[in-house]
């Protein structure tokens, strides 16, 4: 094994070498050390170093295909060694294109090769390797065992981003985050070294790895605690009568108090959606539909609605149901799923008036007039019954777990047929200034699984992991200072 370089004379020369210098030195590293690569210009090229966000691609150094373990080790120290900047990349769903670098000349790890799953029958833990997408996950344990995990709604997303940024889904206010079911992870780290980390083995790690982990290093494994699939789950919707902001500020109001004094049950899973044509709160409610409309009554008597459209279902319909499509088991290789957006997030509190006042207003005057595809996702997160905001806040450096500050999770996206415009980013930007023009910063903070590359690095650190940034800088000094895992909105180590 190689030992850390913090800045070989290969690397020195190399910062400066130009890019084709560079590409030859990384292809010889890579060669040497029997990596398996794509070829530049073959038609896989286009799907491994192609983006899923098509307004953001970047042109990778050279694309690294490991089936081992030791194939990671190895493409890790060539970069390392020559100062090259590497990414993982697990599903190729980062909104940044964060997996691709987020900019060029990276070298790219491309684990979607590595995705074998397997449930111990005994412990119901999950081994699962870095490349293995949600719903392959989902399928293979269901099959297995009628077991699952926090899952989110889109089948083809790879566990590594999912699951080491939180990690949430239709299971989360039931279950909690992806990430709150890990139990241990083998890590590759920068200086090429295979760690295991859990709660008694290299503990700061793995409090990094849950809810910062791309910075820190790939997992080569996840170890995930599963819980039994319930045998009915029932989606089902409300269709919002929300056409003015006098209405929506009281419907929205009355959903918060609702939601905040402890009605709404643990075992409902509920977003709303808006676009351009409806706005609408959408759930999986694990449970019968019998269940379901008794536990709703009182919901749709404060709101002035109906149920619409409730389906019981089995664990896998219900997954199919919000993923809008029965091709759920996607392992392929060739997977190339892509559109063209601007994507922005929020964890809010609970919202006061003025502030819902003016979110309703820029929702009716200015969104409603976007003739884009966009749409907005309210989560209701949080409140007494939520399995995120029991886990205790410093438990895992994932920001967002306190009963009373994190009430909502949003994602705002808005998305172009054909380029995407210029004048276009100041719809999203507007509307989440709407939201924090009146909120302190304890009372919010984004995602960065749905990750905005138009925020700077302190700001983009500030606001993904808040409280715990210090913490987590610390960590990156002393387990990567050279910066080998980097992308622009990258942990920063702390200073000497
Ligand atoms: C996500 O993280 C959301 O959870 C999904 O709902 C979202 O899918 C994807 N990402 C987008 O990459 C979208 C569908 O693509 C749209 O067709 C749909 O209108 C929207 O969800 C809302 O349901």
């Amino acid at each position: 094994m190689r030992l850390p370089i913090l800045l070989s004379a290969t690397a020195v020369v190399l910062a400066a070498a130009s890019p084709h210098a560079k590409r030859a030195a990384i292809d010889d590293c890579l060669k040497e050390a029997k990596v398996p690569v794509t070829a530049r210009n073959s038609t896989q090229w286009k799907t491994d170093a192609g983006p899923f966000n098509d307004r953001l691609a970047y042109d990778p150094v050279a694309v690294a295909i490991p089936t081992t373990v030791e194939h990671i080790q190895a493409a890790v120290s060539c970069a390392a060694e020559l100062g090259v900047k590497l990414n993982p990349k697990s599903g190729g769903h980062s909104y940044a294109s964060f997996g691709l670098g987020g900019e060029d000349g990276h070298l790219v790890v491309e684990l979607d090769r590595m995705y074998n799953v397997t449930l111990d029958p005994e412990t119901h833990i999950a081994t699962v390797q870095p490349g293995a997408r949600l719903g392959h996950i989902a399928t293979v344990i269901y099959e297995e065992g009628k077991r699952a995990f926090s899952h989110g709604t889109c089948p083809g997303v790879g566990v590594g981003g999912h699951s080491l940024h939180g990690g949430f889904g239709f299971s989360s206010h039931t279950h909690g985050l992806a990430v709150d079911w890990i139990t241990s992870a083998d890590v590759v780290l920068a200086n090429g070294s295979l760690v295991t980390a859990s709660e008694t083995e290299n503990p700061d790690l793995f409090w990094a790895l849950r809810g910062a982990g791309s910075n820190f290093g790939i997992v080569a494994s996840f170890r995930f605690k599963t819980f039994a699939v319930p045998q009915n789950v029932t989606s089902y919707e409300i269709n919002l009568p929300w056409s003015n902001s006098t209405n929506m500020v009281k419907g929205w109001g009355a959903l918060q108090g609702w939601l905040l004094n402890g009605s709404m049950p643990e075992e409902m899973n509920m977003r709303i959606l808006g676009n351009g044509f409806q706005t609408q709160l959408q759930g999986l409610y694990h449970g019968n539909s019998s269940a379901l409309k008794t536990a709703i009554e009182p919901l749709l008597k404060l709101l002035g609605a109906k149920l619409s459209n409730v389906k019981d279902y089995d664990w896998m319909e219900g997954f199919e149901h919000y993923a809008y499509t029965n091709d759920i088991d996607v392992t392929d290789p060739d997977y190339n799923q892509s559109e063209t957006f601007y994507s922005k997030s929020l964890v809010t509190s609970a919202l006061p008036a003025d502030v819902l006042k003016s979110v309703a207003e820029y929702w009716i005057k200015t969104a409603k007039k976007v003739t884009r595809s966009w749409y907005i996702i309210i989560d209701l997160y949080g409140g007494p019954n939520s399995a995120i905001t029991r886990v205790a806040p410093e438990a895992t450096s994932y920001a967002f777990r306190d009963p009373k500050k994190h009430l909502f999770l949003y994602q705002l996206y808005d998305r172009s047929f054909g380029a995407y415009p210029d004048d276009g980013f100041e719809f999203l930007d507007g509307w989440v200034d709407a939201f924090t023009g009146g909120l302190d910063a304890e009372q919010w903070g984004m995602y960065i699984n749905y990750a905005d590359p138009r925020l700077d690095r302190a700001e983009a650190q500030d606001v993904y992991y808040r409280q715990n940034l210090a913490r987590l800088r610390q960590i990156k000094k002393q387990v990567d200072p050279a910066e080998v895992f980097y992308y622009p909105q990258a942990v920063e180590p702390a200073e000497a």
